[in-house]
């Protein structure tokens, strides 16, 4: 029988008092849906939040502590060995899983898949999910499980809400504020639950507000933005074995300035909602299932002239955009006394438009149609899995996991005109660019895990996954059709699908002083879909490719107070052409930490070698150089309701970018540039309790 600890609740962003109540929930809570440990989801924990977890051993390694307020989940998880964020401003951060992004992650909130509407990527899904309200995000690197959605050969990022518990009243929450120097963010939050046995409601909502922040050399960052966002949670009880939950985000930000893009956002806005059934009885040979449906909906609106007056024509150019998602996922498990089988299917759907507009004398009058940049695309994909847990004996067990996936893809007004300016069509830029024709694309594919875990002693643990995944063309690179003004950016309708084959290994030590994993990857890629300049168009073709890299993590707990611990991790990508893009070199992070009994402190050096190995069609046509960077950051429980946290960023006032950088697919500012970071800047905040 698979033991309900092997069952991995995620990572705890919590709110401090709830964190002890919903920790016991999440180990034991899920249902439907659980995972085995063989995902090795990775828990994120605000280190102020740290101290209130049950640690538990088997799952200690997959921490990884969050030293610094963050307004953005792609920046979340800059905190993860072997993860990064590019950066294009103070929004939009764009992550990276062992070098692979975009597509290729699969990023899930309360269920819900969710597409950023822009074209030059402002808002990659991660951007929408409200960071301060969710209690879960697990972080799954790699192909590990079928259930999550095609794809997702990166990873996958699930963030979820978890169920309060009502211990003392029947109503819980707090209320936040932050103040960031530099940028003087300004950050308010409230969270709310009210409920008992038979149900709860919960809202929360958040404002941000920030100015553009400034480098280590005192250079102006554009990244300014305001962001609001509220949602809301509520579970019923409908029978003792029946739950039905339903949840709402709205997400509204404006004058979002990016400096790595060719524009700024006017707005960019998104509505998600969701409802979930989950039935925990047996029905028949089935032992519980969850059914879940979604809408997510984006609106975004970028130009050059509104937030800033980017240049001095009289004319300006405007892109409104959107993107609607909508889809669901039926899931059934069944137990048995030595393992379970999860069954499913899932759906989703996915319409986006994007359209490029000359507008005279910058009045908002968008006069002109440029280009079907997104012209209606219409994304189905149908997806039917088998995962089955198994566990061979005491100390090992398998999974077999197989799914497949029906995928179409259409752009419905191909071959519109795109008026006066424009003058071309979208069919016609892909038959000049692939001699291609832009009619319905069907794909059928096969993915597949197969995974081995074994404990060899007390707390040392092998694990294997050799899997395949296929991910779909994104609709940028299958459908963008841009011309304006000499320049192109074209994809390709019949680009293939990406297929990866990827082996894992890795050795963990979970007990003692001194806990360690060290992980090994090989990723085999086919038809690799690399971004490729030829004279003055941007396109895409199939390549062949390889990814391999490795991760070591490791904590020393010295004393009761003391502890240490150190992540390395590596990467090398490589394709037919060269060197992949966005690759992160070598990056070392060393944390160490004391904990007394209401207060800590602690300091994180970030170190990164410079990059040697980089695209030079898509990443900055030059060398990176390395860094190495301080952060230092404590918290104080000034009563049990009352807590008070604050650190200093880049505490040497160093200038310095990461090496990936925000130009990997922005046309609209066809010049790699490589953002930087924040100069020095001192940040606190407030938390209370009640
Ligand atoms: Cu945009």
């Amino acid at each position: 029988m698979l033991s309900s600890s092997k069952i991995k609740a995620g990572f705890h962003f919590i709110p401090c008092s709830l964190a002890m109540a919903i920790a016991a929930i999440s180990v034991t809570g899920h249902a439907a849906g659980t995972q085995s440990n063989h995902d090795m989801a990775i828990e994120l924990i605000e280190v102020t939040a740290e101290k209130l977890q049950k640690v538990d051993s088997e799952t200690l390694l997959s921490e990884a502590p969050v030293t610094r307020p963050t307004h953005d989940a792609g920046e979340l998880l800059r905190s993860v060995t072997g993860m990064t964020a590019l950066r294009r401003g103070g929004r939009g951060f764009e992550p990276i899983i062992r070098g692979q992004s975009q597509a290729n992650l699969n990023i899930i909130s309360n269920g819900a898949f969710n597409y950023g509407a822009c074209p030059g990527r402002m808002d990659p899904p991660s951007t929408y999910v409200g960071v301060d309200s969710f209690d879960s995000v697990q972080v799954i690197k790699g192909h590990r499980s079928v259930i999550h959605g095609s794809g997702g050969s990166g990873g996958t990022l699930l963030f979820e809400h978890l169920r309060p518990e009502f211990l003392d009243g029947a109503i819980q929450g707090h209320v936040k504020a932050g103040y960031t120097s530099n940028s003087e963010l300004q950050h308010q939050g409230i969270d709310l639950a009210a409920g008992g046995d038979q149900g709860y409601v919960r809202v929360f909502a958040a404002r941000k507000r920030s100015e553009n922040y400034e480098d280590g050399s005192g250079q102006t960052v554009a990244s300014a933005f305001d962001s609001d966002s509220w949602g809301l949670v509520a579970a019923w009880d409908i029978t003792a074995n029946d739950v039905i939950e339903i949840s709402h985000e709205d997400s509204r930000e404006g004058d979002v300035w990016y400096a790595g893009n060719g524009m700024d956002a006017v707005f960019a806005d998104s509505r998600s909602t969701a409802i979930k059934w989950t039935h925990d009885a047996a029905l028949g040979f089935i032992d519980s299932m969850e059914a879940n449906i979604y809408r997510s909906d984006v609106e975004h609106l970028m130009d050059n002239y509104t937030v800033r007056n980017r240049n001095m024509m009289p004319n300006g150019m405007a892109a409104p955009s959107a993107s609607d998602t909508w889809g669901g996922r039926f899931l059934s498990t069944i137990e048995s006394e030595n393992s379970q089988w999860r069954v499913g299917v899932d759906y989703q759907a996915n319409d986006r438009l994007a359209t490029l507009y000359m507008d005279a004398g910058k009045n908002g009058s968008l006069d002109m149609l440029v280009a079907r940049m997104w012209p209606d695309v219409e994304q189905r994909q149908w997806g039917v899995f088998s995962e089955l847990d198994y566990q061979l004996n005491d100390h090992s067990s398998l999974r077999l996991g197989l799914r497949v996936d029906d995928y179409e893809s259409s752009a419905q007004t191909a071959n519109v005109s795109t008026g006066m300016m424009g003058a071309t069509t979208p069919s016609r830029l892909y038959a000049n660019y692939y001699q291609a024709s832009p009619e319905r694309k069907d794909d059928t594919a096969i993915s597949a895990v197969l995974g081995w875990d074994i404990e060899l002693a007390e707390g040392r643990r092998f694990n294997a996954n050799l899997s395949r995944s296929v991910r779909r063309p994104d609709v940028t690179e299958q459908w963008i059709a841009r011309s304006a003004m000499g320049s192109f950016w074209v994809g390709n309708p019949d680009i293939d699908a990406e297929t990866h084959h990827q082996l894992d290994l890795s050795l963990q030590q979970s007990s003692g002083k001194l806990e360690w994993s060290a992980t090994a990857f090989y990723n085999d890629v086919g038809d690799y879909i690399e971004q490729f300049k030829q004279d003055n168009a941007t396109l895409y073709r199939n390549i062949d490719a390889e990814i391999y890299g490795t991760e070591l993590d490791a904590k020393w707990q010295l004393s009761s107070a003391f502890s240490a611990r150190a992540g390395v991790s590596y990467t090398r990508g490589e394709g037919d052409n060269g060197d992949l893009a966005q690759i992160a070199p070598l990056e070392a992070r060393i944390n160490v930490a004391y904990q007394a009994a209401d207060w800590a402190v602690g300091a994180e050096w970030l170190v990164s070698s410079r990059q040697t190995h980089f695209d030079p069609d898509v990443d900055v046509n030059e060398e990176s150089a390395g860094f190495g960077v301080l952060h230092v950051y404590g918290h104080w429980n000034i009563t049990e309701a009352l807590l008070l946290e604050a650190g200093i960023e880049n505490l040497s006032d160093k200038t310095y970018a990461y090496h990936v950088n925000s130009a990997n697919s922005d046309p609209f500012n066809p010049d790699a540039v490589r953002v930087n970071e924040p100069g020095r800047q001192t940040w606190v905040k407030v938390r209370y309790q009640f």
